[in-house]
């Protein structure tokens, strides 16, 4: 049975995500070009492994060669200094587009973070119209490769779903990851419904799961058709019992963005 995509790409294929996604694409394509900065282990069947260096416009250039759609994981996934972030995550974007253009490919699924917005408070419910509010040098390098992807398919038509991920790892051990937590299973039917949702556009989506007590409203993006499956409510006994998102101690429990809230930029803006 022929499958919807010939090839598809994979960057951050290395990463946690990454490793976790890899063997549940399949079904989407004939081949599935894995790229990372760091080593993948060797090629297995139905895959191909592409070494490449987000913020080398040369290479970019040739991991996209022949790829019909592209996942976009790969960069710096937490708050950090902002010469790592500006190399991968913006120029490494910027190159990721102009290879796109350049070369054809027609669907982008740029794995956005929860931290577009992490300055809203945790009693705030927040949709994907309202103002973005980074937490930091991170959250702003993910705020601009989402309005690089709007750009991108307001002059030339590149459509992108930019998926706001909440917080996908197996485990949650605080509450605020209870709120954000995004099952495996959820992400793959987002990614599904990301690649085979005719006429996407620009769309911005909430990756998270059906948990209780969500702070996001995914109403604007419900043309996808994401029904989460999963939910942190398996998870709640594993979380020792302590203060519940919201009560105003710590800035990292008064803001989304969490502990982020703690890291990032750290002199005044004006001294
Ligand atoms: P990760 O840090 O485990 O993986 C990121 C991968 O990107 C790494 O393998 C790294 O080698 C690669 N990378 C970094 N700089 C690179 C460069 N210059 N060139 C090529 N590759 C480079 O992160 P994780 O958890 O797998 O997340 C994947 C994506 O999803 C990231 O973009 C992250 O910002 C986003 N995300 C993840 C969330 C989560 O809960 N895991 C939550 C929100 C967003
Ligand atoms: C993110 O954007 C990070 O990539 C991930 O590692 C977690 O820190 C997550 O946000 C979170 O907010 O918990």
């Amino acid at each position: 049975m022929s499958k919807p995509y010939k090839r598809l790409l994979l960057t951050g294929a290395a990463g946690g995500l990454g490793r976790r996604l890899r063997g549940r694409l399949h079904g989407l394509a004939d081949v599935v070009r894995l790229s990372d900065v760091a080593e993948m282990g060797p090629a297995g069947p139905g895959e191909e492994v592409v070494r490449c260096d987000l913020a080398d416009r040369a290479q970019v250039l040739r991991m996209c060669e022949d790829v019909d759609a592209v996942l976009h994981f790969g960069g710096v996934s937490t708050e950090t200094e902002f010469a790592p972030l500006m190399a991968a995550n913006i120029q490494g974007v910027v190159n990721l587009y102009e290879a796109v253009h350049v070369l054809g490919v027609r669907r982008v699924v740029f794995a956005s973070s929860n931290h577009t917005m992490g300055m809203y408070r945790t009693t705030d419910r927040v949709d994907a119209g309202m103002p973005t509010r980074p937490d930091g040098y991170y959250g702003v390098s993910k705020v601009f490769g989402e309005a690089l992807s709007r750009m991108y398919w307001d002059r030339f038509g590149i459509e992108t779903v930019c998926i706001r991920i909440g917080y996908c790892f197996p485990e949650a051990t605080t509450h605020r990851q209870l709120a954000t937590w995004l099952g495996l299973d959820d992400l793959v039917q987002l990614l599904e419904r990301a690649l085979l949702t005719p006429h996407v556009g620009h769309v911005i989506t909430f990756g998270v799961s059906a948990n209780p007590g969500l702070w996001w409203d995914d109403h604007l993006a419900s043309f996808l058709r994401y029904q989460p499956q999963q939910s942190s409510h398996a998870l709640a006994a594993a979380v020792a019992e302590g203060p519940a998102p919201g009560q105003p101690a710590d800035p990292a429990l008064v803001f989304q963005g969490g502990p982020f809230l703690h890291m990032g930029p750290k002199y005044p803006a004006h001294e």
